[in-house]
């Protein structure tokens, strides 16, 4: 469970790092059985696959009981999800690194909405350094998509994809003002970051050494179809937080 400084920080900033989150008992465990899964280990680039298939850990991330804790504090047993994406950045040390431009929300990877995301919590399998691949997010930019949405609520069917702004600014939409710098989840494994699902977040280049093996877990509104029919003044309104 989160205290009430942890989630009034959450809501403020759409993010909130727990360090140590996940036990190192447990970190262990899913290391082995991922280098198990791809029978080499993390001192043998050479042997390194360029595409990791079929990996789940186990215990599942998003089935870990603080983990559904917390996203049943924070939706008061509305949110259901949890699961557990594993998405590896291998070093491209030859790359040249540099901040990303522009972020995404999830929900919308194609045209259209496929469900509009509530939260996600994302941790690595090793540690992860500043260039290493690591999760980027805009600090407080699920306030501007809130307000965005309020003032156009069809757009969260993803239409916001067929504006003039859109064709200009694209991601920036929910980036682009003063004062919003993006930052990196520099991170020992094992820490969590929790996310708003409206927090502009990107993926990184990763120019270090060790591999970014990272962990996502998500939860959706079990009334989706509600959240996307109104959105309201007050942003928690779907919360219990
Ligand atoms: O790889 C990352 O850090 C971000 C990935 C991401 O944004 C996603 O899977 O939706
Ligand atoms: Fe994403």
């Amino acid at each position: 469970m989160l205290t009430s400084e942890e989630v009034q920080s959450f809501k403020q900033e759409g993010h909130l790092i727990l360090p140590g989150f996940v036990d190192g008992e447990t970190v262990a465990q899913w290391q082995e059985q991922f280098w198990g899964h791809l029978g080499c280990t993390i001192d043998e680039p050479d042997q390194w696959p360029e595409r990791v298939d079929g990996f789940q850990p186990d215990p599942l991330f998003g089935n870990l009981p603080e983990l559904q804790s917390i996203a049943n504090q924070l939706g008061g047993g509305a949110f259901s999800g949890g699961g557990c994406g594993v998405l590896v950045r291998w070093p491209e040390r030859e790359k040249e690194w540099s901040m990303p431009e522009s972020g995404h929300l999830d929900g919308y990877p194609g045209e259209g909405c496929q469900a509009v995301l509530m939260v996600g919590a994302t941790t690595y399998l090793h540690d992860v350094d500043t260039r290493g691949g690591g999760y980027v997010y805009w600090p407080g930019s699920h306030r501007i998509a809130h307000r965005y949405f309020r003032q156009y609520p069809d757009r969260i069917e993803g239409t916001f994809r067929e504006t003039p702004e859109w064709e200009e600014r694209g991601w920036g939409i929910f980036t682009d003002e003063s004062g919003i710098e993006p930052r990196e989840f520099i991170a020992r494994a094992g820490d969590v970051i929790l996310w708003h699902g409206w927090l502009c977040h990107s993926g990184s280049t990763n120019v270090n050494t060790s591999p970014r093996v990272g962990f996502f877990s998500r939860w959706i509104h079990q009334d989706d179809a509600g959240v996307r029919a109104a959105i309201h003044e007050d942003p928690w309104h779907h919360w219990a937080v």
